[in-house]
């Protein structure tokens, strides 16, 4: 079912204007990802997530909602959704990366901020993303300007909700932080009313866990050389990990992962060797911009890594399981997310030591470095890691760019001039 008119007017959706954008995804879809030869089979379960992706799980969320689960959205990896599953909600990544909401956005916002931000808001007020409006509300955080100011307008259209996410990584900060998390905590039972003792934040922790390390596996698989899956593929189960049930996702990743298995074993492989294996960095991409992933791809490159939100930044680390109270729990999941390197942070070194950590992993011979335009931390950051590769020998890029496909050509241009040096 690719179209569900009754669901849609239920959600207060514009579901005139709607109807048109279900199809022009599957066009899209079908030129990226359904033309890639040699896909593992159990990308099929992935390819039924995106064609249904405003049908089968927006219909699930909405009737698991009618039975009493509240619905969270968030935009950042910061707000900790082992707290949500704990207390019985569903909680959903919001962020937008579509070009066809912008104009929306452009009506109300400053046209000079961050796609993401323009593109996520333009969902909303356009009421043509099912997913912001099956939310009861939303959590919004303070990382970067354009997100911290856009959740004041956005409160206008639904309920936001902001955490404070500090800026520094010092004792005090971390502090904070605990307060922050202890907060959302209770924010997320007045609105499940319910209270999440000891045994339902473990069960919230396992959840997560074993979804992020389903990822972990799988990316550790896809390092290898020849890759058994494309990095299209990889980014695409990257951003259904925020929409997708928790428990389901991570088995539908393990039975991929064993697929991976067998093909690496049986030496089959996504692109011949030798193949131009590029790691991606920076700015998260969020669905369903694939933009630069298929530029790289198409150039004949494959992308072996996203250091990135919606890449290891998400799952490369795992909440410890053995706490002895409630107080122990909150404090180690704290710690986790502390370890969060995003650029939001000053200093934010650590993010470079991880940088090149993943790239020894991943087998790259080049990092590109991806920021979404008027994204200024990621931006700025850049020039260290430029730095920092330079003296390393290692081939880098950055690139700024946004969600229109003008400067397509000329970054096709770049990347191809970038692949020559490798
Ligand atoms: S922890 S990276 S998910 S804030 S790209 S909207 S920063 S102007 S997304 Fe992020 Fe959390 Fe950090 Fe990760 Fe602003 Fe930059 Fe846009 Fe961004």
């Amino acid at each position: 079912v690719h179209s569900d008119p009754e669901l849609w007017e239920e959600l207060g959706m514009d579901v005139a204007r709607f109807s048109g954008m279900p199809a022009m995804l599957t066009g899209a879809y079908k030129n990226i990802f359904l033309s890639q030869h040699n896909r593992p089979e159990k990308m099929s379960y992935f390819d039924d997530m995106v064609a249904n992706i405003h049908t089968g799980r927006i219909r699930e969320i909405h009737d698991a909602k009618k039975g009493g689960k509240p619905v969270i959205g968030t935009f950042c990896v910061y707000v900790p959704e082992e707290l949500v599953v704990a207390a019985g909600g569903i909680c959903i990544g919001l962020c937008g990366g579509a070009q066809g909401s912008i104009a929306d956005a452009e009506k109300i916002l400053p046209r000079n901020i961050c796609p993401m931000v323009k593109s996520a808001f333009g969902f909303k007020v356009g009421k043509i993303c099912p997913y912001f409006q099956v939310v009861d509300l939303v959590y919004g955080e303070t990382t970067c300007d354009a997100k911290k100011k856009t959740w004041e307008l956005l409160d206008r259209y639904v309920p936001t909700h902001v955490m404070e996410i500090p800026q520094m990584k010092r004792e005090r900060d971390k502090r904070l932080w605990l307060d922050e998390v202890k907060d959302f905590k209770a924010a997320v039972e007045r609105i499940t009313d319910t209270v999440t003792d000891f045994d339902a934040v473990a069960a919230g922790i396992r959840t997560i866990n074993a979804k992020r390390f389903a990822l972990q596996r799988l990316n550790s698989l896809r390092h290898h050389n020849p890759s058994p899956i494309s990095g299209k593929d990889m980014l695409l189960i990257e951003q259904i990990a925020f929409y997708d049930e928790p428990v389901r996702f991570a088995q539908k990743v393990h039975e991929l992962c064993d697929e991976l298995e067998q093909r690496i074993g049986l030496g089959v492989a996504v692109a011949p060797t030798p193949t131009p294996r590029i790691m991606v960095s920076g700015t998260p991409m969020a669905l369903p911009n694939w933009k630069l992933h298929h530029i790289i791809e198409s150039a004949g490159a494959i992308v072996v890594n996203e250091e990135s939100c919606i890449g290891t930044r998400y799952y490369k680390d795992l909440i410890d399981e053995g706490s002895k109270d409630l107080e122990q729990q909150l404090e180690r999941l704290t710690e986790r997310y502390m370890k969060i390197d995003c650029s939001c942070f000053t200093p934010n070194d650590d993010r470079i030591a991880q940088v090149f950590k993943e790239y020894e992993a991943s087998g790259a011979e080049g990092i590109i470095d991806y920021c979404l335009q008027f994204c200024h931390t990621y931006n700025i950051e850049a020039v260290k890691l430029r730095e920092a590769c330079e003296a390393r020998g290692i081939p880098f890029m950055s690139i700024e760019t946004d969600y229109s496909p003008d400067d397509a050509g000329q970054l096709q241009t770049r990347v191809e001039a970038f692949l020559e040096q490798i």
